[in-house]
């Protein structure tokens, strides 16, 4: 028997587990199996079905190999076969162009998580743009609202290890679907129900992971700030705080005492959907099951008030003392552990010594329609893309793709597969997999830092961002001697910081172990413990005034009337066989993407059957489905999984054309899940 020879990698998806792969290689170099890595402490010997596959996608058929001109209109997709050289010729000729007539902010970066990989995703790339003086953009889509929520209240974003939840007698998953988004969790999840622990889920759909649990709380999408404050009301009211750590910890746990009386359990069971047995029950298992940890996830911060949603549930483990347990807490992510020199790696200096001399403007990626379609002064007349395919992801789907269409902007897109977005191309180039390239790894679910040298043969003529941005910085002329660096150049800038956590890591010692775990200190990892939050003045800020309760305007119970038209909420959430939009060219994928589930007393009125076509529409668009009548929902909620490629729909297009560009309280964030549609039979 031939045995095949092993090597390492780490999948860039963007996902909290960022798992440590085993790829096996046969005798001509070609990738013949993936297997997640047994001796990782977090991926343990185990892949999610779409990585596992994930070598179809890496030689399928349409991978983009060479570099393209498109030759039909925009959007259609008809290209022809050009050389590198005259590639990086006409973009950089084209920006440079640009750039004189209408000054370098018209020109916009549109990326963001394809790769999870630093020099990728957030490399070279910025530097080049930095010195272009282009448009910076907010890079929102995702995470901004419980990401600033966190920056807010704890001044870090950091959390319980996954490996703590093994000692947690009471797991709450609050809109986190683990089985489908964060599978390297649960066996940990596993370890403690064998143990004797509750699982519970808050979930306004009865996802895998709700089906799963001990019990499953069916709740109004977007109303989880007032279950936090309910649930705040009674563990105040039963003295179940631990008064010690709040005394010393937190600020403001007078007023949120205020604030929190007006929100007894009756209350939040009409704003919530939950009987007011459970929200008592709930917060007195919560506060007196030790230790309890919680794994909030970013469903919840998808709506109008996720960023304060996220801080009220963030305050529930400073009430009860829970960050002094090991197994206690909350995860949301582990992301700022990673302390790296991000000016170094991104060099946002630079700006100042180019053509623009200041800092440029931001442009927040969850409004690209707009930014496309209205921006002034200059109007936005380069898009360049990769990581990304915005005319699939981005709310307000219409006005992205009517953006995309005009004549007078120029779209470069660095991409593996002819995506939606690549229609739009001007250019289109063949990009290289995390499979191909180099690269260097944060994870926001783990504390695990990982390195990827390439692991199999570039396909075709592909090429990485940090190759692209580099030659196309040699065109233009940047004398920086930033722009010559190699990638293990770039890394140690990263790791030149003089955070704690990153203390003593090295490149050599990353390149001969592969994963190595950051610097918590003292095993177990108590971030909080002793307090020693990362806010100014070092404690949980409460800000109880933010935290007042309205419902979202786009939901059954705002008050902006748009509910009287369009009364059923959509939850389009993830695929859990997928991966945002990244295998829209798989059919299964797309037919799971088709469906859309719907309570059978919502079906009966509109007469509509299993497997009956339907269109789902609001003033912003609309698109047809396959309708799966389910109790998975409630009445008045409807879910689809995201995310499909609108050309391969047939015509039935993508869910976000029915989203909107509003955005959430605070940091900016788009609101997928606050989202109110009719639907009728087709
Ligand atoms: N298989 C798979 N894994 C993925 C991804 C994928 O597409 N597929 N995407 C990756 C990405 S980009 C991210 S950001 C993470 C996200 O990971 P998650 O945050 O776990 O994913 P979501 O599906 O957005 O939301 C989680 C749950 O929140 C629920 N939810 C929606 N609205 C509300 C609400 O108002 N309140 C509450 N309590 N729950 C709500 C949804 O029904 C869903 O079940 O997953 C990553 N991992
Ligand atoms: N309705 C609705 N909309 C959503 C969401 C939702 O839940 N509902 N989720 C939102 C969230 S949380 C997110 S994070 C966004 C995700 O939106 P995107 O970040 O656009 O994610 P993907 O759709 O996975 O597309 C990533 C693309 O990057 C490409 N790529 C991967 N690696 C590389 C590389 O090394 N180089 C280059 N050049 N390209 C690469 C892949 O081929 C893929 O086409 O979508 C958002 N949109
Ligand atoms: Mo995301």
């Amino acid at each position: 028997m031939i045995v095949p020879e092993i090597r390492k990698s780490v999948c860039a998806l963007d996902c909290p587990d960022t798992c440590s792969l085993l790829v096996e290689i046969d005798g001509n170099g070609r990738g013949t199996k993936l297997r997640g890595n047994p001796e990782h402490p977090i991926t343990r010997g185990f892949l999610c079905g779409k990585v596992a596959r994930y070598l179809e996608r890496q030689y399928h058929p349409n991978r983009l190999l060479y570099p393209q001109r498109r030759t039909g209109a925009k959007g259609e997709g008809r290209f022809e076969r050009i050389s590198w050289d005259e590639a990086l010729d006409e973009i950089a000729g084209r920006l440079q162009n640009i750039s004189t007539q209408d000054g370098p902010e018209a020109i916009l970066p549109y990326s963001y998580a394809g790769t999870m990989g630093l020099l990728n995703g957030a490399g070279m790339d910025r530097r080049f743009f930095h010195r272009l003086g282009a448009s910076r953009l907010d890079r929102t889509i995702c995470s901004a609202a419980g990401g600033e929520a966190l920056l807010r209240s704890q001044g870090i974003k950091m959390g319980t290890e996954p490996e703590q939840f093994a000692h947690s007698k009471l797991i709450i998953a609050w809109g986190a679907n683990i089985l489908g988004t964060n599978v390297h969790l649960w066996p940990f999840i596993v370890e403690a129900r064998r143990k004797g622990a509750k699982f519970y889920v808050i979930d306004p759909v009865r996802t895998r992971t709700g089906k799963a649990a001990d019990r499953h709380f069916a709740i109004h999408p977007g109303s989880d700030l007032a279950l936090a404050l309910g649930l705040i009301h009674v563990i105040l009211r039963e003295g179940l705080q631990d008064c010690e750590y709040l005394a010393r910890h937190a600020n403001g746990a007078e007023a949120l005492t205020e604030l929190a009386r007006e929100y007894p359990p009756e209350n939040v069971a009409a704003l919530t959907g939950m009987a007011s047995e459970d929200i008592e029950m709930l917060a007195r298992e919560y506060a007196t099951t030790r230790p309890a940890a919680i794994r909030l996830n970013y469903g919840v911060q998808r709506s109008e008030r996720g960023g304060a949603a996220v801080r009220a549930i963030a305050a529930l483990p400073v009430i009860t003392g829970s960050w002094r347990e090991v197994g206690g807490g909350l995860q949301l992510t582990t992301s700022g552990a990673f302390e790296f020199n991000r000016a170094a790696l991104e060099r946002p200096d630079l700006q100042w010594s180019g053509p623009l001399g200041r800092q440029a403007r931001l442009v927040n990626m969850a409004e690209l329609g707009s930014a496309l379609n209205e921006l002034d002064n200059p109007p936005v007349k380069a898009l360049i893309v990769y990581n990304s395919n915005p005319a699939a992801i981005a709310p307000h789907q219409s006005k992205v793709l009517a953006g995309l269409r005009r004549s007078d902007l120029f779209t470069v897109v660095l991409e593996h597969f002819r995506t939606d977005t690549a229609d739009y191309a001007d250019i289109l180039l063949p990009a290289t997999t995390f499979l191909e390239h180099t690269d260097l790894y944060l994870a926001y679910g783990h504390y695990y830092l990982q390195l990827a040298r390439p692991a199999l043969k570039a396909a075709g003529e592909a090429r990485s961002n940090v190759e692209v941005f580099r030659a196309l910085a040699q065109r233009m002329h940047f004398e920086d001697e930033c722009f010559n660096e190699t990638e293990d150049d770039m890394m140690r800038c990263l790791l030149d910081s003089s955070s704690l956590y990153l203390s003593g890591i090295t490149l050599e010692q990353l390149h001969r172990e592969g994963s190595v775990r950051l610097n918590t200190g003292a095993e177990p990892f108590l971030p909080f413990a002793a307090g020693d939050f990362r806010t100014k003045s070092g404690q949980f800020e409460i800000d109880a005034p933010s935290l007042r309760y309205v419902p979202p305007m786009e939901s059954r119970f705002g008050n902006s009337g748009i509910g009287r038209q369009f009364p059923l909420e959509l939850i389009s959430n993830k695929n859990d066989d997928s991966m945002n939009s990244t295998f829209g060219h798989r059919e299964d994928i797309d037919r799971q993407a088709a469906k859309l589930a719907i309570h059978p007393q919502d079906a009966a009125v509109r007469g509509i059957i299993d497997d009956m076509p339907v269109r789902a529409f609001n003033n912003r668009g609309s698109c047809l489905f396959v309708a799966k009548l389910s109790y998975d929902v409630q009445p008045g909620v409807l879910q689809v999984r995201t995310m499909r490629w609108t050309k391969s729909s047939a015509g039935q297009r993508g869910v976000n054309q029915l989203t909107s560009e509003r955005l959430t309280d605070i940091g900016g964030g788009p609101t997928f899940y606050s989202c109110l549609v009719q639907v009728t039979p087709e």
